[in-house]
């Protein structure tokens, strides 16, 4: 746990223990103190989920309850919590009717593949696959963008499913004193698949300097599955979604090799460097002082993550990945449970897949949702890649808390379900008034509103309000 810990939450963290007490005082996640939770002569805590509703909230199910000023401060999602419950939240049932909302009207988008804000910020900043990061400031586009770096990515020439470029951005969670980013970009032709370091500009709060210094370079065989998505976990190191390179059916089974870093979650620690590297090992690393396995993994077996997600309240990890030619899978992995094996490409979603074996002495950990290409069983009509969403926890649409939201690429259909007690429940097609196209990935701003990113014919960046 790094940075953030001072705010006092833990893993699962509906109600923590400080630490170093002797069980007088525990805390819920405003910092409020508890003592009616807690259980007598406990030596480890557990929290007591089902124990705790927040003052204000009638069993977490009165939507008129959940208005900001009843109980949330206002900078209650400056971190990934709030003070709600994750067991509230899976007592909803249904889904409301919602819109679409451009966050700025009117303009003229490009290429958007990616929306994303520096904690505690209210500004979106929109990547664009060509090379531009664009800073989006009370409902307009700022005219120079934050980051522009594409003549260094290079014009895109594949058409608009061209899976290159600069994919994705993370804020350090000290990005406002320390203005450091991270992206994640391919570089020109079959090329390696990089991420590197940015600066915020010491002369403009909105623009970066034009020097990005790569960090990670992973060499690669094709021009698809590049992956590209990073993103700082709740434990403030740095997860780098990896593809398997490329290509059809994992044609160089990097999946699934210890020795390579294609196909796998990575988990970093940019605050340090060790061995030679300029990034270090988190010393909790599933495989950290594991001979033969590269100690950047924390989880194998995957085809393309295309977009992954930390439940901000639960800290879970949701992933789509997109499947081969018959199954779109969403992985599941419990708050900080790293060494998953998501079966990739022995599996394609649960089912076999010729041609291919799981790493020795693993096991499948099989995805919590699948849904086949053939549209005519699916809520997802028409799906031949998966863009992976966000649980919504977000404040303006109450109805909506708990739900999580992903889409496909190729279907104009967006669906929800709560994953709660360890099944999917309530899988639905959401109504959001109009159909989706070319759905390249879903965002999510400070205060947990989530937006959907479309580019093609109809590239827009729109967030999702009730109706
Ligand atoms: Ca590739
Ligand atoms: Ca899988």
């Amino acid at each position: 746990m790094k940075a953030w810990s001072k705010l006092g939450w833990i893993g699962l963290g509906v109600v923590g223990v400080m630490s170093g007490c002797d069980g007088e005082t525990q805390v819920d996640d405003t910092g409020t103190p508890r003592v009616d939770a807690f259980v007598e002569g406990a030596d480890a805590f557990v929290p007591e989920v089902d124990a705790f509703v927040p003052e204000g909230v009638d069993a977490g199910i009165d939507a008129a309850a959940l208005t900001p000023d009843a109980f949330v401060p206002a900078d209650a999602f400056s971190g990934p919590d709030s003070a709600m419950s994750a067991t509230d939240d899976c007592m909803r049932t249904g889904y409301p009717a919602l819109s679409l909302v451009e966050v700025a009207p009117g303009h003229d988008w490009n290429r958007p593949v990616f929306l994303t804000h520096p904690p505690g910020s209210s500004d979106l900043y929109v990547v664009d696959a060509r090379g531009f990061i664009y800073l989006v400031r009370d409902g307009a586009v700022l005219d120079t963008p934050f980051l522009d770096v594409s003549s260094m990515i290079g014009r895109l020439t594949g058409g608009v499913g061209d899976e290159r470029g600069l994919l994705g951005l993370a804020f350090h969670p000290d990005y406002a004193t320390n203005g450091r980013f991270f992206v994640g970009y391919t570089v020109p032709g079959d090329g390696e698949n990089v991420v590197a370091e940015g600066h915020r500009s010491t002369a403009s709060a909105d623009q970066a300097d034009p020097t990005l210094t790569p960090i990670l370079t992973i060499a690669d065989f094709a021009a698809n599955h590049n992956g590209g998505m990073v993103a700082f976990g709740p434990d403030g190191y740095l997860y780098i979604g990896t593809g398997d390179g490329g290509g059809g059916g994992d044609p160089q089974r990097t999946s699934q090799d210890p020795d390579r870093l294609l196909g796998k979650m990575l988990r970093i620690d940019v605050d340090t460097t060790s061995g030679g590297m300029m990034y270090g090992i988190p010393s909790d690393n599933p495989f950290a002082s594991t001979a033969g396995v590269r100690p950047e993994i924390w989880a194998f077996g995957y085809r393309n993550p295309w977009r992954f997600s930390f439940d901000r309240l639960t800290h879970d990890l949701f992933v789509g990945d997109v499947g081969q030619d018959l199954w779109e899978e969403i992985d599941f992995e419990p708050a900080g449970s790293g060494g998953h094996n998501y079966g990739w490409s022995d599996f394609e979603g649960t089912h076999d897949f010729a041609g291919a074996t799981l790493r020795a002495g693993d096991t499948h950990t099989t995805p919590i949702y699948e849904y086949h290409h053939d549209s005519s069983t699916e809520l997802v009509r028409g799906g031949i890649s998966i863009t992976g969403g966000y649980v919504y926890r977000g404040l303006a649409i109450p109805e909506l808390r708990g739900a999580y939201v992903f889409g496909d690429y190729a279907s104009a259909d967006v669906v929800g379900f709560r994953f709660c007690g360890g099944a999917v429940q309530e899988p639905t097609r959401l109504d959001l008034g109009t159909a989706v196209s070319g759905l390249v990935s879903f965002g999510e701003d400070d205060a947990g509103e989530i937006y959907v990113v479309t580019f093609g014919s109809g590239s827009n960046v729109r967030r999702i309000v009730a109706r």
